[in-house]
């Protein structure tokens, strides 16, 4: 029995019948022969058809588009284009028959863009267009690698819960669920769970798991459930460590998605994925606000002033670039303050104009920690189970959460984060 390949195999077996399997992309029938152009996760091809094959023939104009089907036939160069390939039809066999009215074009010469919401309502559909399928196979390459560089740097990986007692960031911006008899949280972020795991002595530790937030913003760059990529690491300096390991991190992420994607993202995005050099440019807040001419000191960059900030950079070759010394005023109060100055000892990893990571050193020290708390105006009691963690020799430590989806988007020049992402989920977006 003849054993699938996939398209992308075919280019290995020139002369040889094959059997490939996949959804109809497109068809030309003509008079005399009919092209088929056949569909599967790792591209497309042609599929010729000749009158002579009356079955096939015959076959294929009762078709619709995106229809699954099988195809045997011989493998051979395409004679009008380069490194192109296409199969001539033995026999085609229907798998499932698709209704002929689609809900939007999967293949569309002339790029004519469905309107986003019918796009998300039908996002099956919409993620078998190849650019879409590419996000998806990019997202979980960055999953993978994003793993493998930090195994390599002796990281675990924990699974920490995702209904809390107490709200994890900050008490806006939470889901709040029925739990039995009282309330819960939707973890905003494994932030004091991570925390707990370098108490619990595992030194340096990873998660990839959803975050939520009840961000009532319209922008687009928030969703209200998303991937977050966090790690927490004990016995280190200060930020600076943190800064220094993302840094490689990317640059490693980004070489193998240029090694095993390049290829595809140059054919169907255009775009060259480009390797940053090492150390990405560090910049104070106060620095960035004289190049954004705010003298707005006290407050975080607006998203304006940090597209403003990323093209100035980009002018100079940056992609990245790392935004220090926040005031005490815009981040928590489990961030280690510095002693000099009323900043945290923080940073922000901005990419092309987008904030992708907020990474901070931790105050360790219990009694400086519960006076930040206080300050911040935050009450003690129901959080006690996390200040429990420091009591008894709790190391330095610090780590990051990175947003995958906006790393993505950024990666590929995609506006939206509802489209980097395989299901978007947003303040009137519950479906599909
Ligand atoms: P922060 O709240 O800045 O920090 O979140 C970290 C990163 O997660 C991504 N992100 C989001 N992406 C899309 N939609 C959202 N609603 C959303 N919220 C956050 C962003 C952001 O930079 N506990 C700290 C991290 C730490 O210090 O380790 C935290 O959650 O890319």
């Amino acid at each position: 029995m003849i054993t699938r390949i996939y398209i992308n195999q075919v280019k290995e077996h020139i002369g040889e019948t094959v059997l490939i399997k996949g959804f109809v992309h497109n068809l030309r029938i003509q008079g005399s022969v009919s092209f088929l152009i056949l569909r599967d996760i790792t591209g497309t091809i042609q599929n010729v058809i000749v009158k002579s094959n009356a079955d096939a023939f015959g076959f294929v104009k009762k078709l619709s588009l995106e229809s699954s089907v099988e195809i045997i036939g011989k493998a051979k160069k395409d004679p009008t284009r380069e490194n192109r390939y296409e199969i001539e039809v033995e026999t085609i066999k229907l798998l499932a028959l698709s209704e002929a009215e689609l809900p939007l074009a999967v293949f569309d010469k002339n790029e004519t863009e469905t309107s986003a919401n019918i796009r998300h309502q039908n996002r099956f559909l919409d993620l078998r267009k190849p650019k879409n399928s590419l996000i998806m196979k990019l997202s979980s390459a960055f999953d993978r690698y994003y793993r493998e560089f930090l195994f390599n740097e002796g990281f675990i990986e924990i699974h920490t819960p995702k209904t809390m007692p107490t709200p994890s960031e900050s008490s806006s911006d939470l889901f709040e669920v029925k739990y039995f008899d009282r309330c819960a949280y939707l973890a905003q972020s494994p932030q004091l769970y991570k925390q707990m795991a370098i108490a619990s002595g595992l030194e340096k530790v990873l998660e990839v798991g959803p975050i939520f937030r009840a961000e009532k913003s319209f922008t687009s760059r928030h969703a209200t459930e998303c991937t977050s990529y966090d790690i927490e690491m004990a016995f280190i300096k200060d930020h600076n460590d943190i800064m220094e390991l993302e840094e490689r991190l990317i640059v490693y992420i980004l070489t193998q998605i240029k090694k095993n994607y390049g290829d595809e993202i140059k054919e169907i995005y255009g775009i060259d994925v480009k390797i940053p050099s090492l150390p990405f440019p560090r910049i104070t807040m106060k620095e960035a606000k004289s190049i954004v001419q705010s003298n707005d000191l006290e407050s975080d960059l607006s998203s304006e002033e940090e597209k403003a900030l990323g093209d100035y950079y980009e002018k100079q070759g940056y992609d990245f670039v790392f935004l220090t010394d926040f005031p005490i005023s815009v981040r928590p109060f489990y961030h280690k303050y510095y002693e000099d100055k009323p900043c945290t000892k923080s940073a922000d990893l901005i990419y092309r104009g987008l904030e992708i990571t907020t990474l901070a050193q931790r105050e360790e020290r219990y009694d400086v920690l519960l006076n930040q708390l206080k300050s911040k105006g935050l009450g003690q009691k129901d959080i006690q189970w996390y200040l429990d963690f420091f009591r008894y020799g709790m190391p330095p430590h610090g780590g990051w959460g990175l947003g995958g989806a906006r790393f993505i988007m950024k990666l590929l020049g995609i506006e939206h984060i509802r489209d980097a992402m395989f299901i978007y989920r947003g303040v009137n977006h519950l479906n599909p």
